[in-house]
């Protein structure tokens, strides 16, 4: 295995003189320190500009206490199925935990240089309830936002306070930059930040509506969650002691609306990005073909005893079933975006799947699957019906998220089902008598269902079978069944 380093700063002793920050970003997660955060180090590196980050955490200290011990000078390692290629990242200035002293975080909001406000504080950071598509008034942090202008506690809250403040000092309002894998991201922030603020002070959701500016972005780079294994890895490769370390596969796709306050950004295309006048197209094929098949591996991957995405990919069942998923049932739904090829984006995806070097548990994407549903699988699903086709195979993964989320694996072991609505959806399952009842409570959540969908016999009835077929022959049998008979 071939390993070599990129660029080596190293960890233990302060960097020399950096930019300002001018991007504040909340969730400082593995993701954004393996995507956004280098992107942004790469197009000030070709560029230059005051485009430093100033992280928020808006739970744990953990992360911030790992970094700061290494002036938030961190490794990323790429993964090559043959070799891991290491890069010193230096692009952080520090890092916010917004419990331990929210004002910190409203002062940061009024800096005249943060000109940027970024986030990957996935889906249900966002506190929209699906069945309106609007703000979950009954979100109790939410409802705590709206009382304490002071000390907020979602992302949303800290936004419009933020907005509220430069307002009040004159200064222009920042662009809010949403990297979350959600379908128009950036008019779901914008229209969250635009209710709160409106019940604050309908005078501030007006110049926020006139002045602020929320582009969508679809962001792309598979990240799994570091483990123990890689901090020894890189130990032991090149020396260093690092365990903020973050690990992703070399693909990266990052697509941007064009659209920023005063059209000031980094020059983030110097590292690749597209800058785009639409991102819809793009986020419609990122969200089914990748994650509308990440997560159908991830549910009957894991039923079926495989612990990651790459172990399930070598068994052909599962590949013959994405390549019947995608050219049969997702491709068919979505419009192709300007210079892509959608056969080989999927073909490419299987490589992506593959790769060895990743250890990408299906656990970790089956979580949060109430929040992940509807965009990834549903809409292909209704679009689907609505162009009078089935998708049995979409219906599969919906049951067998729906076997997931009872909360037994085949084996009856107990699966650790992590997700917000984990209780309600393990009740719905344990309390009906009949598979059937099952499949009709699940259905019957308006906050994942849409009722036009969940009603539709064919829809139920795919389910249904599926969700029995499950039970009663096992995940690879039922796969075996749809593919091969
Ligand atoms: C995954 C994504 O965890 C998940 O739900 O599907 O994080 C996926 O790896 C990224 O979206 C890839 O860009």
């Amino acid at each position: 295995m071939e390993v070599s380093l990129r660029e080596n700063s190293p960890l233990t002793s302060p960097p020399t003189e950096r930019p300002k920050a001018g991007i504040l970003h909340f969730g400082p997660g593995a993701f954004f320190r393996a995507f956004n955060a280098i992107y942004t180090a790469e197009a000030m590196a070709h560029s230059g500009g005051n485009w430093g980050i100033r992280a928020v955490s808006l739970r744990s200290a953990g992360i911030r206490d790992t970094l700061a011990a290494q002036h938030y000078i961190y490794t990323a390692a790429m993964l090559m199925p043959d070799g891991i290629e290491y890069t010193q990242v230096d692009v952080i200035d520090s890092i916010l935990v917004a419990p331990e002293n929210p004002q910190a975080v409203l002062a940061a909001l009024c800096e005249a240089n943060i000109r940027i406000v970024s986030l990957t504080i996935t889906e249900k950071g966002y506190c929209f309830d699906p069945a309106t598509n609007g703000l979950d008034h009954n979100n109790p942090d939410i409802m705590h936002d709206l009382d304490h202008p002071e000390t907020p506690r979602t992302a949303i809250g800290f936004l419009v306070y933020g907005l509220a403040q430069r307002r009040a000092a004159g200064l222009p309002p920042f662009t809010v930059l949403s990297c979350d894998n959600l379908p128009s991201n950036g008019a779901l922030v914008r229209r969250m930040v635009l209710e709160l603020a409106h019940a604050v002070d309908p005078s501030l959701a007006d110049w926020i509506g006139a002045e602020a500016r929320f582009p969508s972005t679809m962001v792309d780079r598979i990240t799994p969650a570091t483990t123990a294994r890689d901090i020894e890895n890189l130990r032991q490769a090149i020396g260093i002691d690092d365990s903020g370390c973050v690990v992703h596969e070399p693909f990266r796709q990052w697509v941007i609306e064009d659209d920023f306050v005063k059209d000031d950004h980094p020059n983030w295309a110097a590292a690749g990005a597209q800058m785009v006048t639409s991102v819809d197209a793009f986020e419609l094929m990122k969200l089914r073909c990748l994650n509308g098949s990440h997560s159908t591996l991830a549910y009957l991957g894991y039923l079926a005893g495989y612990k990651t995405i790459a172990a399930a990919m070598c068994d052909t069942r599962f590949a013959d079933l994405l390549t019947r998923l995608w050219a049969r049932e997702i491709i068919p739904t979505i419009p192709t975006p300007e210079g892509e090829d959608l056969h080989a984006y999927c073909h490419a995806l299987q490589e992506r799947y593959k790769n060895p070097s990743i250890h990408h548990k299906t656990s970790q994407i089956a979580m949060d699957g109430s929040q992940k549903l509807p965009q990834r699988l549903l809409g292909a699903i209704s679009d689907n019906l609505k162009m009078g086709n089935s998708a049995p195979l979409l219906c599969l993964a919906v049951a067998g998220w729906m076997r997931y989320v009872g909360g037994t694996d085949e084996l009856g072991q107990e699966i650790d089902v992590q997700d917000p609505m984990a209780q309600q959806l393990r009740n719905a399952v344990i309390k009906s008598t009949r598979p059937e009842e099952a499949v009709q409570a699940l259905l019957g959540i308006e906050a994942i269902f849409d009722p036009e969908l969940a009603q539709n016999p064919k829809f139920e009835a795919s389910v249904t079978t599926a969700y029995i077929s499950l039970l009663e022959h096992g995940t690879l049998k039922t796969i075996e069944r749809e593919l091969y008979a």
